[in-house]
């Protein structure tokens, strides 16, 4: 069977208001798709300033450059005003939207975390080994494998 990702165009796009995160989020996902036979060429990866820009961006990118699947990265902190709740729901519903719009799979690896500790545990960081960009490009190499869509 040929690698999952070998021949197919993967957008990357990821919100960096969190650079620290944002580079270990983006480095999963990066990692995950060479592992499945992406070659370089294959993975376009695109910055925005944060979370709120991603439908719109993911949008553009995906009427520009027809990519097979989008895997969308940012980080949401909690702070003390409600922003977070609105940035978080907006961002969400419209990822959602633009990928049933559009008909390409947007792979959600969009963290909403209470603090800087948890994001950090979910980007690989202190030691831990998880790291949700890699989880959101497996993913989206999964609904490019045989999955419905
Ligand atoms: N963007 C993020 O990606 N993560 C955040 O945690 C985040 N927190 C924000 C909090 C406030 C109060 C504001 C106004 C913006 C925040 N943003 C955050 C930036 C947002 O996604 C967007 O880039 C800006 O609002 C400009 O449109």
């Amino acid at each position: 069977m040929p690698p999952e990702a070998a021949g197919r165009k993967i957008l990357i796009v990821t919100a960096e208001y969190y650079r620290d995160f944002a580079d270990r989020l983006e480095e999963g996902a990066r990692e995950a798709l060479a592992a499945a036979g992406a070659p370089a060429e294959g993975m376009l990866t695109r910055r925005v300033p944060g979370c709120w820009e991603l439908p719109f961006a993911a949008q553009g990118l995906m009427r520009r450059h027809l990519p097979d699947a989008v895997i969308a990265l940012g980080v949401l902190i909690q702070g003390e005003t409600d922003h977070y709740e609105h940035i978080a729901r907006e961002t969400c519903a419209g990822l959602m939207r633009v990928s049933l719009e559009e008909g390409v799979h947007v792979a959600l690896g969009v963290l909403t975390c209470r603090n800087r500790e948890q994001a950090a545990a979910r980007c690989g960081m202190g030691g831990s080994k998880q790291n949700k960009g890699r989880e959101a490009a497996q993913a989206a190499l999964g609904m490019l494998s045989g999955h419905p869509g």
